[in-house]
């Protein structure tokens, strides 16, 4: 069974609700209000079985302006529109003004029926129908079949059925597979079940007990049971009406404007960047209202320094819960007329320039082709995504496709997978150039340094923990860097590094040689390795952070000295039970002011170990003797 949303449009009594009435014997005006003024005021729901395979959901939407809004509200989501238009009146004011809306909102099909034909005479329905096939000339109506129809006399409306279904068998299906989305359309309470919602569902699935987020709130809720136009159903899936009985909210949480869908989709933020398409330019800040979805949220447009007023960014008064391409219509916050409509890209940040990878998904969106928009949304993510990012950034696409997109991305070179990473080879190759920019001066600064520490880096490089560690592993196994410890270099600059350092410690090793037991004079020593000045303190340094030198309170010992010293303590005790300072000092022939701290050393490194003035030996110095 393949279901489709329909919506009416057209002008004020024009007989849009009369004519679902004649179709499918449900009366859309359901309110009080409604019956007593013989007008719509808002949204009005049927179902009309079009033929075996083929269900339409009927969207009644309200013609006086004053309802602009509900209006709007029923026509972000359908997929097919059925003008209305009466032969007595012909083209009125909101019957161009719904068809710009439709087509703003990207509606790209529909049916034109020409209403209570039984009020005129053939002479005046030719010259209303020559009306308004000028007036449909150049929009997306204009090859779309008119129908002759009246709701009193019934004439017409088998034809219009038998039309209705042949443009709904050529509507694209919306995609059942994909993350689920409805958007709002109305909320109440039912006694001993709680809260109700009703929408159009976008896309995706959804079964009783499964779980959606509640946005904007994000609201985690369950689904407690399901109606398809009044019938109880375990599943409903996309283009299909639904009413949605939720566990875990309130109704008085849940109103028109807010959507359900599956978790980590889209995003919801109060800045988002878009593509205009304007039918009036306003200037820069000028309030508006956006509708979106079911929903109408207040925001000021801002234009980019370096683009045209086709780029926009939405500055919202309220969080809008929304993904890529989905597209909205604008008008003036007051008076209220419509200025034109966008597309959403994604979330803005607080740059005056829009991003340069933004145009590319703008030109992705465009073409609808999900391979192009997969690419773009890698290059505008900027840093390598894990799966769910992209997801999330893709918004509604099914994540077969996204999936099958990345494979395809994958073997042509664009995408480039690092361990659950994607990222755009040219936002790799970007990072490749920054990452060796920043090294280079950095070695260029400090040239007597091995390198530098992760963390500095990855901040320099402005990446997350978790994907700065998969791009380190990637560069260091492309052999761009070198890592040791803490400190990253460029592999070039770490060979020529770690041959100084070598060269530093031969040359100390050799001046060492015969220095006995005593502290070392590091001047002396300097001038022995014939250091040039600039490098005297980072040759220390290295000699220290090598191990050849050690650091014993103020005095620096030879390694070997102190294994020599250590071998003298052992012997020490095969002949004494225990070791005192004065004893060391004599031992070695030194003062006290080096034997305390060397014999502090000992202990701290379990040489020895210390029972009031006197030491014993040691686990480390036992472990000598094996
Ligand atoms: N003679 C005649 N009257 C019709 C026909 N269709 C609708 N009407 C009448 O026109 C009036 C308006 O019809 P509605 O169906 O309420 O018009 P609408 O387009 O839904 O109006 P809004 O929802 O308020 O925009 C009603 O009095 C209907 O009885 C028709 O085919 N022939
Ligand atoms: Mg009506």
């Amino acid at each position: 069974m393949k279901y489709i949303i329909i919506g009416t449009a057209g002008h004020v009594d024009h007989g849009k609700t009369a004519l679902i009435k004649a179709l499918t014997g449900t009366d859309t005006d359901r309110l009080k209000e409604e019956k007593a003024r013989g007008i719509s005021i808002d949204l009005g729901f049927a179902s009309l079985p079009l033929g075996p395979d083929i269900t339409a959901g009927i969207v009644d939407v309200p013609g006086h302006e004053r309802f602009l809004k509900n209006m709007l509200a029923g026509t972000g989501g359908i997929d097919l529109v059925m003008l209305v238009i009466a032969a007595d009146e012909g083209v009125m004011p909101q019957t161009r003004e719904h068809l710009a809306m439709l087509s703003l909102y990207g509606v790209k099909s529909g049916v034109v029926a020409i209403t209570k034909i039984d009020k005129v005479d053939p002479d005046w329905l030719a010259l209303v129908e020559e009306d308004i096939a000028a007036f449909l000339a150049g929009t997306f109506l204009a090859a779309a079949p008119r129908l002759r129809v009246s709701a009193v006399s019934g004439a017409g409306l088998a034809e219009l059925k038998a039309t209705l279904l042949a443009a709904a068998s050529i509507v694209a299906t919306r995609d059942s597979q994909a993350p689920f989305r409805l958007w709002i359309d109305r909320a109440f309470t039912v006694k001993g079940h709680g809260a109700v919602v009703t929408g159009s569902v976008l896309s995706g699935t959804a079964g009783v007990g499964d779980s959606l987020r509640l946005y904007p709130a994000g609201t985690l809720v369950r689904v407690r049971g399901l109606e398809w136009h009044g019938e109880k159903s375990e599943n409903i899936r996309a283009g299909q009406r639904a009413a949605i009985n939720l566990g875990g909210t309130g109704s008085e949480d849940v109103g028109r404007g807010m959507a359900l869908s599956a978790a980590d989709r889209g995003h919801t933020s109060t800045v988002w960047d878009a593509v205009a398409d304007w039918r009036e330019e306003i200037p820069a800040a000028t309030r508006v209202r956006l509708h979106l979805g079911t929903g109408e949220f207040l925001a000021r447009v801002h234009y980019f320094k370096d683009q045209p007023s086709r780029f926009v960014r939405l500055i919202l008064e309220q969080s809008l819960p929304a993904g890529l391409g989905d597209r909205g219509i604008i008008r003036r916050y007051s008076p209220q007329h419509l200025l034109g409509g966008v597309t959403l890209l994604a979330p803005g940040t607080n740059s005056r320039r829009l991003r340069p990878a933004r145009l590319q998904l703008a030109a992705a969106i465009a073409t609808a082709d999900p391979l192009a928009i997969i690419a773009a949304v890698l290059v505008d993510l900027d840093q390598p995504a894990q799966r769910e990012d992209i997801g999330q950034a893709a918004g509604y696409i099914n994540d077969a496709v996204i999936d099958a997109a990345l494979v395809r991305l994958a073997d042509t070179g664009t995408c480039v997978r690092l361990g659950e990473y994607y990222l755009d080879a040219t936002v790799l190759a970007a990072l490749g150039e920054r990452l060796a920019t920043v090294l280079a001066a950095y070695h260029r600064e400090q040239p007597d340094r091995p390198g530098l520490a992760r963390e500095i880096l990855r901040r320099k490089l402005g990446l997350k923990e978790r994907p700065f560690d998969a791009l380190l592993a990637h560069w260091r196994a492309s052999g761009a860097i070198h890592v040791s410890g803490a400190d990253v270099a460029l592999k070039e600059f770490a060979s020529r590094h770690s041959d100084w350092r070598q060269d530093v410690v031969a040359k100390a090793e050799a001046a060492l040689e015969d220095s006995g037991l005593t502290g070392i004079d590091w001047q002396a020593l300097a001038g022995k390795m014939s250091l040039p000045a600039d490098k005297i303190k980072a040759a220390q340094e290295i000699l220290l952070r090598q191990g050849t030198l050690v650091r014993i309170g103020e005095i620096l010992v030879y390694r070997k000295t102190i294994q020599n010293i250590a071998g003298l303590i052992q012997k020490h005790f095969a002949a004494n039970p225990t070791l005192t300072v004065a004893q060391l000092r004599d031992l070695l022939a030194t003062s006290r002011k080096i034997a305390l701290p060397l014999l502090e050393y000992f202990d701290l490194h379990k040489y020895t170990i210390r029972d009031g003035d006197t030491r014993r030996p040691g686990p480390k110095l036992r472990d000598l003797s094996e």
